[in-house]
């Protein structure tokens, strides 16, 4: 590379990757071929429209490449193409949230979604999102005592609020969510259900965390976080709501579709096909359970005592220190993970009262259980510092 400064600064974020223990639970760490397709040729095209329906001469390639792309999404879940449609082209997951709410409902109608603090994600109709200003967010929480999803609760929101929309899924979410129960609450108000499955996704494609697929009528997910591909987002929805979606992702929101990232997300789902992928997943759930285990051990309190994920929260309030000085302490020591509000918090996103921890890139390293309890003994350390 001639230039000199990109050169560097490439080299020092490789370096901190390298040396640093990224617990963060949205990142991952992609393969050379998934960088390779990110840096290839494919980023100097512009295809806007959908395979074989462009705007732009030169696309026979492109409409090769997207149509594997899609090909290997349906293969992946275990979808038919007589049912399920696949949209690849959502610059990443705010986006598509937005497009397929635009798609499905009615400006002003009623999401009903996760609370952010409980677990939620912004782009679930969150008064600080554009999209909590198109429509209104009907917020559901966890349990306070369990830390869980109350079913029963849910029922009763809906029956109340009669959403249009109802959204399963989100950020900081430990545990397994009961889809057929969601698709219940969604068919007692007639809502339509979707899941925003970005971070469990490739948990699903490992066989790890159930699938969504018989449930929802709109399925969501990044390609960055456990399916460990490049930053993007793929939609997938049933039919007949498909020609909405795909009209409000091109041209409704974006323009020319990254073709480039197109390709990596199919190498990335090409890659989470193989038999390898399946024990990543099975290591990576397996890692959070022995961190999380060792961590209570240590007297840290878990949210929701666990996880049946790559991902739990820490209440480090619970023992006097805000989440902001946690992170910024462990991240001193080379632990990376971010602060994150946690259910029923009092305190700001800015500070809140937990930290987040993931366990998706430290399994891609090569991470095992004996490293879970030497990286919960450090955490240990650093924070008891602080109390
Ligand atoms: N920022 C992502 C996360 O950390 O979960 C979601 O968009």
């Amino acid at each position: 590379m001639k230039d000199g400064n990109v050169k560097k600064l490439i080299a020092k974020e490789k370096k901190r990757q390298e040396d640093s223990i990224n617990l963060i639970a949205s990142e991952n760490i992609v393969s050379k071929d998934v960088l390779e397709a990110l840096g290839s040729v494919f980023t100097n095209k512009y295809a806007e429209g959908y395979p074989r329906k462009r705007y732009y001469g030169g696309n026979a390639i492109i409409d090769e490449l997207e149509e594997l792309a899609i090909s290997r999404a349906l293969n992946l879940f275990h979808l038919s193409p007589e049912t399920w449609n696949v949209n690849v082209q959502p610059y990443s997951g705010s986006p598509a949230n937005l497009a397929v709410l635009h798609a499905l409902i009615p400006l002003g109608k009623k999401v009903m979604a996760m609370d952010l603090a409980m677990g939620g994600h912004l782009s679930h109709g969150s008064r600080v999102s554009v999209t909590g200003t198109l429509w209104k967010q009907v917020p559901y929480g966890v349990d306070k005592k369990t830390g869980r999803v109350d079913y029963n609760n849910l029922f009763k929101i809906a029956k109340k609020e009669r959403p249009s929309v109802i959204i399963a899924g989100g950020s900081s979410y430990a545990r397994i969510i009961d889809f057929k129960k969601f698709r219940k609450v969604a068919d007692s108000v007639g809502a339509i259900l979707i899941v925003d499955m970005s971070h469990v996704s490739g948990l699903v494609a490992g066989g790890v965390y159930p699938t969504p697929f018989p449930y929802a009528d709109v399925v969501m997910t990044t390609t960055h976080k456990t399916l460990r591909g490049p930053r993007g987002a793929i939609v997938f929805s049933k039919k007949e709501l498909s020609e909405k979606i795909n009209k409000v992702v091109f041209p409704g929101i974006q323009g020319g579709p990254h073709e480039n990232q197109i390709a990596a997300i199919a190498v990335a789902l090409f890659e989470a096909s193989k038999p390898s992928f399946k024990l990543y997943a099975r290591r990576v759930v397996k890692n959070a359970k022995v961190l999380s285990e060792e961590l209570k051990k240590l007297g840290w309190e878990i949210v929701s005592g666990g996880t049946d994920t790559h991902l739990f929260l820490l209440d480090t309030y619970a023992r006097g220190i805000s989440g902001k000085k946690a992170a910024d302490a462990l991240e001193k020591k080379g632990i990376v993970v971010n602060k994150n509000l946690i259910p029923y918090d009092t305190r700001s996103p800015l500070d809140p009262s937990g930290i987040r921890i993931g366990t998706a890139a430290v399994t891609t390293k090569g991470m095992r259980e004996k490293d879970m309890k030497r990286i919960a003994k450090n955490i240990d350390l650093v924070l008891k510092e602080l109390s």
